[in-house]
């Protein structure tokens, strides 16, 4: 019998991201399942995962910016790229595109290159109005109220439902001043 290779830490790291990733992408399947159990409603279930992913959104937000160094944003168009390669890249582990700039500067797309949330999925015909992934808007939506950001999060494209590409429009809505709760350099 040959001897087994040994593997190097990088390789045993990797396996385990792997499998973590894979847990987490079940899990986050179970849930929607449960919930379009309970609820019935697709449009019911659209809104608890967006409000899910809001009360996520609200705590994540502190690890994001003790974890990311990342200081205020000069105005939204930094936020979305900060949004897009720093907190997708540190809670999904893919990055976004920022695309469909309105004039203003205050309408954006988040297009999701990778999106380990829909691993292992395929939706049923009686999900057709589901909102898959709407515990992403939730976050990002929750996460921003926090920065004293309000916004409207929308899906405009979702692969689930036959389009090109998962497409979350971030809007912002109003921008309250406030004290910054955390000290910059
Ligand atoms: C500022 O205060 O101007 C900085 C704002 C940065 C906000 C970044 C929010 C990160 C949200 C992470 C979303 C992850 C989705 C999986």
């Amino acid at each position: 019998m040959a001897p087994l290779a040994p593997r190097t830490g990088d390789a045993i790291f990797a396996n385990v991201e792997r499998v973590n990733a894979e847990l987490f992408t079940l899990t986050y399947g179970a849930i929607v399942r449960q919930l379009l159990t309970d609820l019935e409603e697709v449009e019911e279930v659209n809104k608890e995962l967006d409000q899910m992913g809001y009360n996520i959104g609200v705590r994540l937000i502190d690890e994001f910016l003790a974890k990311s160094n990342v200081s205020r944003c000069v105005d939204f168009k930094e936020t979305a790229n900060v949004i897009a390669k720093v907190g997708f890249k540190m809670f999904l582990g893919v990055t976004a595109s920022v695309t469909n700039w309105d004039a203003e500067g205050t309408t954006c797309s988040l297009v999701l290159e990778d999106n380990p949330l829909v691993d292992f999925v395929e939706l049923p015909d009686t999900c057709q109005g589901l909102h898959y992934c709407n515990i992403l808007s939730g976050v990002i939506r929750g996460a921003l109220e926090m920065v004293s950001m309000k916004t409207e999060v929308a899906w405009v494209r979702d692969m689930l439902h036959g389009d090109d590409a998962y497409e979350l429009q971030v809007k912002l809505v109003k921008q309250v001043p406030e004290e910054y709760p955390y000290k910059e350099d």
